[in-house]
């Protein structure tokens, strides 16, 4: 199993200590990662095909029942409280704790029993960067929860709850990947999903030649989340349409291009021009998929450009930061591949390089962004980890 890093030591030091301060006991102590998403992008709530993989940059989670029914959370990032009761969970209006108390709601309707506790969380992936720290908030708790209530829920029912509670008190109607992600993650191995059947398979990744790395282009759009509901909505009105002559396609997962050819491009171009991005990129994870096995990188890495290419063109998730850093490293012959990651309107790019060129590309492509954008951007080289897991359990 990965242990924990140096830096991520500190940071569960720091958060147990402010639990022992706050409330005066010693917590159990859990860890949940934040997520890449080496490609298909969109795709799952589609019921498609996703390659993501969990990444060391972790939420960390201080946990511990009360005697009675209040729930007491501090975040120590924002370094603000919130305090509720088990029988009046509502959304906060701070949207903060809404992660972890979605998480309770969820488990709550499941007539599993849970009682009071007291929360310290923090951690360091950075947030607004698509790298999921939201999902990796709700996975910890639905972790600890069972594990500290005994709740009988196994490891995919925990990533649904925690997805439940992003859909229904948060209200981003996303789908299972990131959740997924962050609970099923393996060192060193990408996840193939079937967001239709769950079945999943870990591909490794253990290049020795080539790494991952994000740039961050530090903005974040503010339709994304309505863009991305608006998005899920064409979606699914394209298979309305292919139904009324193919009763038996239930998703995008079932269409084909001939299918969007005769039903939903004569209807409507804008929803045909995301219907077949999907359907494209549904077949772009199985191509990539063999790609990765037969570690041809370097045909892997041009289906990376190609989809930056739709998601930007038909899908219409990418942003001029976006689109500028794919545009900016995809000429040098040491770079594989790149795309912009996640749900879009910013966040981060996701790139595929050479590790000899890796601190030149990173160092160019930076002093580029702030010249032509005016903005700074960041750097995280990420390494593949375990996903969701106890580090120290109360008392030991
Ligand atoms: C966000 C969502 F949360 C995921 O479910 C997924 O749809 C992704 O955007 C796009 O692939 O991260």
């Amino acid at each position: 199993m990965k242990t924990i890093m140096p830096e991520d030591a500190q940071i569960v030091h720091d958060i147990e200590q402010t639990f022992k301060t706050k409330y005066n006991s010693s917590p159990s102590l859990f860890c949940s990662p934040g997520r890449i998403n080496l490609i298909g992008e969109h795709t799952d709530y589609n019921n498609g095909l996703v390659l993501p993989a969990a990444i060391d940059k972790y939420i960390i989670l201080a946990i511990a029942p009360r005697e009675d029914n209040e729930v007491h959370i501090f975040s120590q990032d924002y370094q603000d409280s919130y305090i509720t009761s088990l029988t009046h969970i509502q959304v906060s209006g701070k949207l903060w704790p809404d992660y972890i108390m979605g998480v309770i709601d969820e488990i709550q309707k499941l007539d599993k029993k849970v009682r009071g506790v007291n929360i310290v969380f923090g951690g360091n992936i950075p947030q607004g960067a698509g790298l999921s720290s939201s999902a990796a908030v709700e996975c910890a708790t639905a972790y600890a929860l069972n594990s500290l209530f005994g709740l009988d829920l196994n490891s995919l029912e925990l990533a649904k709850i925690s997805q439940a509670a992003e859909n229904e008190f948060v209200g981003v109607k996303c789908g299972l990947m990131d959740q997924f992600a962050s609970t099923f993650g393996k060192e060193n191995k990408l996840i193939r999903l079937d967001c239709e059947t769950y079945e999943y398979k870990y591909i490794p990744f253990d290049t020795n030649d080539y790494s991952l790395i994000l740039f961050d282009t530090q903005v974040k759009h503010s339709l994304a989340s309505s863009a991305y509901n608006e998005r899920r909505q064409q979606c699914e009105y394209g298979v309305q349409l292919i139904q009324k002559h193919h009763p038996e396609v239930r998703s995008l997962r079932q269409a084909s291009l001939e299918m969007l050819d005769k039903f939903v491009k004569p209807q409507d171009e804008i929803t045909y021009n995301r219907c077949e991005y999907i359907v494209r990129e549904i077949k772009r994870v199985e191509d990539s998929c063999i790609d990765l096995l037969g570690a041809n990188y370097s045909q892997f890495g041009k289906r990376m450009f190609q989809t930056h290419a739709g998601l930007r063109d038909q899908y219409e998730v990418s942003c001029e930061e976006l689109d500028f850093l794919v545009d900016h490293v995809k000429d040098y012959p040491e770079v594989l591949g790149a795309r912009m990651m996640g749900g879009g309107f910013g966040g981060c790019t996701i790139n595929l390089i050479e590790n000899k060129a890796m601190d030149k590309i990173a160092d160019n492509t930076a002093k580029a962004y702030s010249q032509t954008m005016g903005k700074s951007m960041k750097i995280y080289p990420v390494s593949i980890v375990d996903g969701t897991r106890m580090l120290i359990k109360k008392g030991e």
